[in-house]
């Protein structure tokens, strides 16, 4: 069963609502106030079968002060019957609900000349050469444009038949995308609670899925039940009319204008990177920093127009513009917008969503901001996901982009988001720091961070010479500390996977380093570590070593102290607590244990260990423990075994 929604459009009175109910039966005038006054003061609904084709029917008020709710009407529809009276023909809202079609980008439709049993032959074919002339160059170029009397029924088959003829044209919505259901009323059940209703136009909701209402703070729901076309159903696809019974949700607490999503998976925002065109009808060009009103989905918000890269904009003319909104709403990039004048309240342009969680773009940036519009926007049209998604990365930089944050900011379902991750790592067009979850950096300012590490290490080299190394966190602080950590790990273990880096411990070195030390200071050195090989495992602290080795070879405390720690990093040295040990020593102290082992059992209490040692107990202790960790005894009650 294909899905169609079809929204009506015309001047007041012209008989759309009266064209419904002659379609379906259903009077779409649901309010008391609509049936006294005789008009349509908000959307109504309907629907039809024809053949293999559902029509959901939203009919729009056609009187110049409800053009606000005629657009949280208009905003998902598929098709549009655009209606003009025979005996008024193409009257003011005419025009303005039919550049609003036009700015939406409706793609398909046509004209019903309605209470054609009013006018005689003559007057019609004269309507009908105005309605042409008016459609001319537009969407509706060339369209069906069909006769019919609501009250006697002519033509009203004819109409039916041409519906589903244009029907079966229609390109169908995308299942698979993330679910969006821009709530259009609000309405509690006895017994069942709070209900939203509106035109599904992405995805699926099936019942008991877990969704949330935005904007709102992270207000979460389950969907106790659902409806189609007033008849309940498990679950409900893009294109359809659909109402959802909202688990534990007041219906205080949502209201027109928000929209139903999965939960935790979009984002509200409060700025939109848009492609922006003014009306030629526009009474006047628009100046950046305007305050319009916004209508989006079913919402209306006030914002200012910030232009980038211009101060004004010509009737007629179009550019890339920052909306700055007074109050959140949720949009995703594709989705197409109206604006009218603050006041008075007039249809002035529209556009579409380039960015929907765009950073704020100052004035200097403006040039740079529109060319990378320029590119999303180019993407975007040629519906390929991957290119999208590869700009937002781009365009995040160091900071990289998580899954979620690509989730929220593409509005692209998780296959999507996987394909194009792959063939960006792939390309190697960007990095990935952390797979699970994903977090994707591009490639050039990963190769920049990579080149900041190198230049920081060199210059600690020639500073230090005598160091072996830089201490990483020293550098994460330096270079890291507003990115996520998973950027620094994956940019050095880049570096050391390229043999750029070594990393020894905690310390970074570039591996091309060597330290270049003098005869002298390589004579302290060595008389230093062999000091300790001779002391074997009779202790000696790092100050007694320098005492002795430092003086006799013209060497300072603080040099000396450094080529301890070069032989501690080099592993000639060990420290255990705040003892050291040659590295000989400690080898000869495994060979005596396993002989030990062998003529004694493995069992040894820290007397023996003594003897064997010739070490005070004072220093048994951190020496055992550290044996204890090497693996090369197991503690045992108040003993030792020996491995
Ligand atoms: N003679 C005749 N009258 C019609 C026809 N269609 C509608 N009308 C009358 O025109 C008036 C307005 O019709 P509606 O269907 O309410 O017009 P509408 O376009 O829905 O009006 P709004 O929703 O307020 O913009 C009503 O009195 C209808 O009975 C028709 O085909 N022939
Ligand atoms: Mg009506």
């Amino acid at each position: 069963m294909k899905r169609v929604i079809v929204g009506t459009a015309g001047h007041i009175d012209h008989g759309k609502t009266s064209l419904v109910k002659a379609l379906t039966g259903v009077d779409a005038d649901r309010l008391k106030e609509e049936k006294e006054r005789g008009i349509t003061i908000d959307i109504g609904f309907a629907d039809l079968t024809v053949g293999d084709t559902h029509f959901g029917f939203v009919d729009v008020p056609g009187h110049e002060r409800f053009v606000k709710n005629m657009l949280a009407g208009a905003h998902g529809i598929d098709l549009v019957m655009l209606v003009v009276a025979a005996d008024e023909s193409v009257m003011p809202q005419t025009r303005e609900h039919f550049d609003i079609c036009r700015l939406l980008e409706v793609k398909s439709g046509l004209v019903v000349i309605t209470k054609a049993d009013l006018v005689d032959e003559e007057f019609l074919q004269l309507v009908e050469s105005e309605v042409a002339e008016f459609v001319a160059g537009s969407f509706l170029e060339g369209a069906p444009v069909l006769r019919v009397s609501s009250r006697s029924g002519a033509g009203v088959d004819e109409l039916k038949k041409t519906l589903a003829m244009l029907a079966s044209k229609v390109q169908e919505r995308d299942d698979a995308a993330v679910a969006r259901l821009p709530i259009d009323r609000v309405f509690t059940i006895k017994g069942f609670g709070t209900v939203v209703t509106g035109t599904l136009i992405a995805g699926r909701i099936r019942a008991g899925d877990e969704l949330e209402v935005l904007p709102s703070a992270g207000r979460r729901s389950r969907a106790r039940g659902l409806q189609v076309h007033g008849k309940s159903t498990t679950e409900a696809f893009a294109g359809e009319r659909t109402a959802v019974n909202l688990q534990g949700i007041d219906l205080d607490e949502v209201e027109r204008g928000q929209t139903l999503a999965p939960a935790g998976r979009l984002r509200a925002s409060s700025m939109l990177d848009v492609r922006l065109q003014l009306l030629k009808s526009a009474p006047r060009s628009l100046r950046t920093r305007s305050r319009v009103r916004l209508h989006i989905g079913t919402a209306e918000v006030l914002a200012r127009v910030v232009l980038l890269g211009q101060s004004e904009l010509a009737a007629g003319a179009e550019c890339f513009a920052q909306l700055r909104l007074e109050s959140q709403t949720l949009a995703l990039p594709g989705d197409h917008f109206i604006i009218r004048s603050y006041s008075p309240a007039v249809t002035i342009g529209g556009g579409t969503v380039v960015d929907a969680l765009p950073q704020k773009h100052r004035l200097r940036e403006a040039a740079q901001a529109a060319s990378q519009l320029e590119k999303l926007a180019a993407a975007h049209l040629a519906a390929n996901d991957a290119e999208r998604i590869a700009l937002l990365v781009e365009m995040a930089g160091e900071h990289g982009m998580s899954h979620a944050e690509i989730a929220a900011r593409s509005g692209s379902p998780d296959e999507a988001i996987k394909r194009a991750a792959d063939a960006m790592t792939r390309t190697r067009r960007a990095i990935a720091a952390s797979s699970n979850p994903l977090l994707l950096v591009e490639r050039s300012a990963f190769e920049e961070l990579a080149k900041r590490v190198r230049a920081l290490l060199k210059e600690f080299h020639q500073k230090s010479p005598l160091e072996s190394g830089m201490g990483r966190e020293e550098i994460r602080e330096k270079i890291f500390a507003h990115l996520p950590p998973e950027i620094f790990r994956a940019v050095v273990t880049q570096l050391v996977e390229r043999n750029e880096v070594a990393a020894e411990k905690d310390l970074l070195r570039l591996a091309s380093h060597r330290i270049a030390l003098s005869a002298e200071e390589q004579a302290a050195k060595d008389h230093m570590a062999a000091l300790f090989a001779t002391a074997g495992l009779q202790p000696m602290s790092l100050e007694e070593a320098i005492a002795k080795a430092g003086p006799q070879f013209g060497i300072d405390a603080a040099r000396a102290q450094r080529f301890a720690q070069m032989l501690i990093n080099s592993g000639e040295l060990v420290r255990v607590a705040e003892l050291i040990f040659h590295r000989s020593a400690l080898d000869g102290l495994r060979q005596t244990l396993q002989k030990f082992k062998a003529e004694h059992g493995a069992k040894l209490d820290v007397g023996a260990f003594k003897d064997l040692t010739g070490i005070s107990r004072k220093y048994a202790i951190p020496l055992l423990e550290y044996l204890d960790r090497q693996r090369v005894t197991r503690r045992a009650g108040d003993a030792r075994e020996i491995l």
